[in-house]
């Protein structure tokens, strides 16, 4: 540390303390102290053998959890259990700007329903993209139930690009969910809705009411949903519940089951018994069989009518073609899970203690042997159920979902009634181990469990209840997922995580190292549209410009300083900002908010964004940086002035509330020079190493040489002030000077550490 001559950056110094100080305590406390103390037996120390993270260290896996009516998606690491983010996808979240910010609100606005701004969503299925079945780590969709919708997120910036409104649908369940190389995302209708807008009775429900399947073509190069080359199943009002995509062998089709076959409509208040009654008292529902190839192709031929902006196959096209299939399933069935080797689809009924294992050798085989029971009331084709079932095994109460091991022929299946997860061999038919959860198991998830090679080792159990597991915080409890060991022949119990956002329905989980996502912007970046915004501002080219009615403020964000620091306009203007982050560091965003006008931007390195508003009421509106950047992030402020129509300036000047001489300057000026010197020896610390082989060290580089460009021009500046004798000005411009050459200093520190525990070599 010999570099650090005088006493002139006791904030530089107090930087680099604090790595070495604080840990001679920890070391005499042995383990054992530490167990009695807490109470810990050699079963948990186990346990937190397998979970505990050191600090800085990284997960194998990425969890990326539905958020249920958050409408948002949580990423955790696994095995730590982390919690890393937020993804913000159908709700406003202002953290990220989503739904704040000019560029994002877009986005939201796809996300309508007939003209209306829904601000939330009922999360439940994540999936990712994949390529021959396999997660590629480039795509996560979700769904939202309650208003029909399907979200795409960018995994190279982890943000929300697209949502679509299902044209036909008024609720959904069976999405999303992907077929093998991402051609097509499904997503099922759950209650069943005219496809109209139209007011149609519920005595007109069999004829009139429908449920549906769509299959949402992906643009794998656009990175997009392409509705115009997407199609819908229309089919019987039945409550389609989950889907699952062929695999393998069964590539091609699609399967998605259903409950409430009955179409029973409830009414109690018209003295009929309860929906639940009346959904239940058939012993099967109807597990739908769908060929999208085959659909596909003839969506390519030109058979297929267009609708509301897609195709829609008919009931009777779809039978009339071989589309569409039902197969018998035990009564009230939720979950339906195609093997990773495509050959079984396994479903399990809420309803009945069975799940059952279909082959799909064996539907095939009764489709092209007709060996059908007969046909439903719309004449869909009933594959005879026996003909179809591999096996049906009792597992135990309530199964639900199940999920693959890396194992051949081993699934863990959830059983809700019982709260237990079972383990078992489905190509035999026999359980291998139980293990109790806490409570109310919903869905599970292995380590990249849909894919075609599931990792097994870990397993996550997403239970509805939390009941006694952690400190109350009230009647709403968080949801709990519980992790578990899947790595031996027993499960073992792992962890509790609360989640406290919303009811997570479902996770999907990918190897870490598959995440490639980036720490910058490319420099005025637009990163909803991932496209160079046209709003994108350079440092120095910073302007306020009037177009119309509309005030456009093209301005930029920098340690430490808003630019520009007053922005004036006049009451009943439209006021348009956009910034540029011009820094390239990692990790510093700049934050944006402004009083009483609902603006409120997070604004990542490399980003532009933008918030549009009308400046209705002439005052004074303070605005600051919201991100603690540095250590002048509380000097990162300005001011919007509205100003009354007609308003004139009053001559006399701005007032200063401090006077400087010309021995402040000097004092200043001396601090520069010794500030110079510090910075000078780290340059050269770093220039005499490799440090071009280190891609986030020539980021904080560049950073650093933009700041020490700004340097330089307040340094001028100060000059000419002291040449005029105008001390006052000389003085702030000297301390502009300091501010410059701090960051340029703290930058360069930064980039000296890194080189330093990265093993950088000296050059000659
Ligand atoms: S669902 Cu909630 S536990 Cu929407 Cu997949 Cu089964
Ligand atoms: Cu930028 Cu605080």
């Amino acid at each position: 540390m010999k570099f650090y001559k005088k006493r002139t950056l006791p904030l530089l110094i107090g930087l680099t303390l604090g790595l070495g100080a604080a840990s001679s305590a920890y070391s005499q406390e042995s383990l054992q102290d530490v167990m009695k103390a807490r109470g810990l037996t050699q079963k948990d120390l186990l346990a937190a053998a397998k979970t505990y993270t050191p600090t800085g260290g990284r997960d194998e896996y990425i969890a990326f959890s539905s958020g249920g009516q958050s409408g948002q998606v949580i990423v955790y690491g696994i095995p730590s259990m982390r919690i890393l983010k937020y993804l913000a996808v159908f709700t406003p979240e202002p953290w990220q700007g989503y739904g704040f910010d000019d560029e994002s609100k877009a986005v939201l606005a796809q996300g309508r329903i007939q003209g209306k701004d829904i601000l939330y969503g009922d999360t439940h299925h994540p999936a990712f993209s994949e390529t021959n079945g396999e997660y590629d780590g480039r795509y996560l969709f979700i769904n939202d139930k309650a208003n029909p919708r399907v979200a795409v997120i960018d995994l190279h910036d982890f943000e929300t690009k697209q949502i679509v409104v299902n044209p036909f649908f008024k609720s959904e369940h069976g999405g999303a969910f992907v077929t093998g190389n991402t051609e097509y995302v499904m997503e099922a209708t759950q209650y069943a809705a005219p496809f109209s807008e139209e007011f149609v009775p519920l005595e007109e429900f069999n004829e009139k009411y429908r449920g549906g399947l769509t299959y949402w073509k992906f643009d794998n190069q656009k990175g997009r949903i392409d509705m115009a080359n997407s199609f819908t199943f229309e089919l019987p009002p039945y409550s389609q519940d989950l889907s699952d995509a062929g695999k393998g062998p069964s590539e091609g089709w699609g399967f998605t089951n259903s409950f409430c076959t009955e179409r029973y409509v409830g009414g109690i208040e018209r003295g009929r018994p309860p929906f639940e009654a009346g959904c239940s008292q058939k012993d099967t529902d109807f597990l739908h069989v769908t060929n999208w190839k085959k659909a596909e192709e003839l969506v390519k031929a030109g058979k297929v009518k267009q609708e509301k902006g897609m195709y829609l196959i008919p009931l009777e096209q779809a039978v009339a073609e071989s589309l569409v299939y039902l197969i018998p399933e035990p009564k009230s069935p939720h979950g339906v899970d195609v093997s990773p080797d495509g050959t079984k689809i396994i479903v399990s009924g809420k309803l009945d203690t069975h799940t059952s294992v279909y082959s799909f050798e064996k539907i095939q085989k009764a489709i092209a042997e007709k060996n059908f029971e007969g046909t439903d009331p719309y004449g869909i084709p009933i594959i005879n159920m026996k003909a179809a079932l591999h096996k049906q095994v009792q597992l135990g109460l309530g199964p639900l979902h199940t999920q693959y091991d890396s194992k051949a022929c081993v699934a863990y299946t959830s059983l809700y009634v019982d709260s237990m997860v079972a383990k078992w061999d489905y190509c035999e038919g026999k359980i291998l181990d139980k293990l109790s959860i806490h409570y109310n198991i919903g869905h599970l998830v292995s380590m990249e469990g849909d894919s075609v090679s599931p990792d097994g080792k870990y397993l996550v159990s997403l239970n509805k209840l939390a009941i006694d597991r952690f400190n109350p915080v009230g009647p709403l409890h968080p949801q709990n997922h519980q992790l578990i060991d899947i790595s031996g022949d027993q499960m073992q119990l792992l962890y509790d995580m609360p989640l406290p956002l919303g009811e997570p329905h479902y996770v999907v989980a990918i190897k870490a190292d598959k995440l490639k996502p980036v720490v910058r912007y490319q420099s005025g970046w637009d990163s909803r549209s991932d496209s160079r915004s046209p709003y994108r501002t350079r440092a120095g080219r910073e302007k306020i410009e009037k177009e119309g009615d509309t005030v456009h403020v093209y301005g930029t964000l920098i340690r430490s300083h808003i630019t520009p620091e007053i922005i004036e306009v006049e009451e009943g203007d439209t006021v348009s900002l956009h910034f540029t982050n011009l820094e390239r560091a990692e990790d510093e965003t700049h934050g944006f908010a402004l009083y009483g006008q609902n603006v409120n931007l997070s604004v990542e390195p490399g980003k532009t964004v933008s918030a549009t508003f009308k400046a209705e009421k002439a005052g004074v509106y303070p605005y600051y940086c919201t991100e603690f950047c540095s250590a002048l992030h509380l000097e990162m402020q300005g001011y919007l002035l509205v100003k009354p129509k007609g308003y004139q300036v009053a001559a006399s000047g701005m007032q200063e509330g401090q006077a400087y001489t010309k021995a402040d300057y000097e004092k200043q000026v001396k601090t520069n020079v010794d500030t110079q010197a510090v910075i000078d020896s780290v340059v050269a610390y770093i220039t005499s190493h490799n440090y071009k082989d280190f891609s986030e060290v020539v980021a904080l580089v560049e950073d650093a040489t933009d700041q020490l460009g700004f340097a330089s021009e307040a340094k001028k500046k100060a000059e000419e002030f002291a040449a005029k004798e105008d001390y006052q000005n000389a003085t702030l411009w000297a301390g502009q000077h300091w501010q410059y050459q701090v960051k340029t200093a703290d930058l360069g520190l930064r980039a000296k550490t890194f080189l330093e525990e990265h093993g950088a070599t000296k050059i000659k």
